[in-house]
C-alpha cells in the first residue's frame, strides 16, 4: 500500500499541488493526525526542498511552485492544527523595508519560513520602522524578517533597528535581514542579530533565532 506521507512529499518537491490537496485529504480520512502530515508530510518536504536548493540542484521556479503545492496542504490542515491546539514554532513579522517594492525574494523567503513551521505576518512592501514596531507591541512577533533590494533602503533596515530600541521592544524580538545587496557585515554593522543569503537559509537561520 503506498504511503501518503511519501506521496505528500514527493508531490510537494514535484510542486503537484493538486495531488498534495488528495493526498492530504486522504490521509486525513484514513486516521493520520494534522500534526503527523504536518512535521512528516509538508515541513519535511521543503527542508528537503531547501537542502536542493543550496546544492543548487533546485533553482526559484522550482522552489516557489514547491511552496505553492505545501501551502495549499497547508490550507487544508491549518483548521485541523488550531482543533489540535498544535503551536507554531514562532510568529514572524516579514516585509520589504521603507521605500522598497520588490517582494518576490520576500515572499519566498515567508514561504519557506511557513514550510519551516512558522507563523507568518506578512507586513507587504514598503513598510515602515513604525509598522514593524507595532507588529512587535501588537501582534505579538518574536522575529523581524527584513528585505531589502535597493542600496538605497538598506538604510531602512538600521531604521527599523533604532525604532526597536527607541520604542523600547528590542530586546524581546530577534532581527534577521537579506535581499541581494545585504551581507553579514552589513548585518553586523547594524546590529541585527542575523543574515541569511537565500530563503532556505532564512529558514534554518530563524530556527535557530528562535532556539528551535
Ligand atoms: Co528592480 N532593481 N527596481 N524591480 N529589480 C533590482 C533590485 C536591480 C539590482 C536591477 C539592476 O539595476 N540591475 C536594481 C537595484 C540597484 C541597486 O540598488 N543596487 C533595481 C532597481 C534600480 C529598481 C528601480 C529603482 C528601477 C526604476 O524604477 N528605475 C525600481 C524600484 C522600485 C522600488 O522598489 N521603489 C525597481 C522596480 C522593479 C520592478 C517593480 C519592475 C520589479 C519588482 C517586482 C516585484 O518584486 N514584485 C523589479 C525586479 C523584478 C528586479 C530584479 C530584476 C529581480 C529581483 C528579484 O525578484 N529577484 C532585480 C535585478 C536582479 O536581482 N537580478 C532588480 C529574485 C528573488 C528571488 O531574489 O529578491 O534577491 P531576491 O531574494 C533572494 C535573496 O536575496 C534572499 O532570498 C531570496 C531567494 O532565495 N532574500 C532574503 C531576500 N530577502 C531576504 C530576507 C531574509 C533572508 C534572505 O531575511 C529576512
Amino acid at each position: 500500500m503506498e504511503n501518503k506521507l511519501d506521496v505528500i512529499r514527493e508531490g510537494i518537491m514535484d510542486g503537484d499541488m493538486h495531488l498534495v490537496e488528495d493526498k492530504v485529504h486522504e490521509a486525513l480520512d484514513e486516521g493520520t493526525s494534522a500534526p503527523e502530515i504536518l512535521n512528516e508530510g509538508l515541513i519535511k518536504a521543503m527542508a528537503e526542498v531547501g537542502r536542493l536548493f543550496e546544492d543548487g540542484e533546485y533553482f526559484v521556479p522550482e522552489m516557489l511552485i514547491a511552496a505553492r503545492a505545501m501551502k495549499a496542504g497547508l490550507a487544508i490542515l491549518k483548521p485541523k492544527l488550531v482543533d489540535a491546539d498544535v503551536k507554531p514554532v514562532g510568529r514572524v513579522a516579514a516585509g520589504t523595508v521603507k521605500g522598497d517594492l520588490h517582494d518576490i525574494g520576500k515572499n519566498l523567503v515567508c514561504m519557506m519560513l511557513e514550510g519551516a513551521g512558522f507563523e507568518i505576518v506578512d507586513l507587504g512592501t514598503d513598510v515602515s520602522p513604525e509598522q514593524f514596531v507595532d507588529a512587535v507591541k501588537s501582534q505579538g512577533a518574536g522575529v523581524i524578517a527584513m528585505s531589502a533590494l535597493l542600496t538605497t533602503t538598506m538604510p531602512n533596515m538600521k531604521n527599523t533597528i533604532d525604532a526597536l530600541e527607541e520604542s523600547g521592544v528590542r530586546d524581546t524580538v530577534k532581527v534577521m535581514i537579506g535581499g541581494a545587496p545585504v551581507t553579514q557585515a552589513y548585518a553586523d554593522e547594524i546590529g541585527a542579530d542575523g543574515y541569511a543569503p537565500d530563503a532556505s537559509r532564512a529558514a534554518t537561520l530563524a530556527k535557530q533565532l528562535v532556539g528551535a
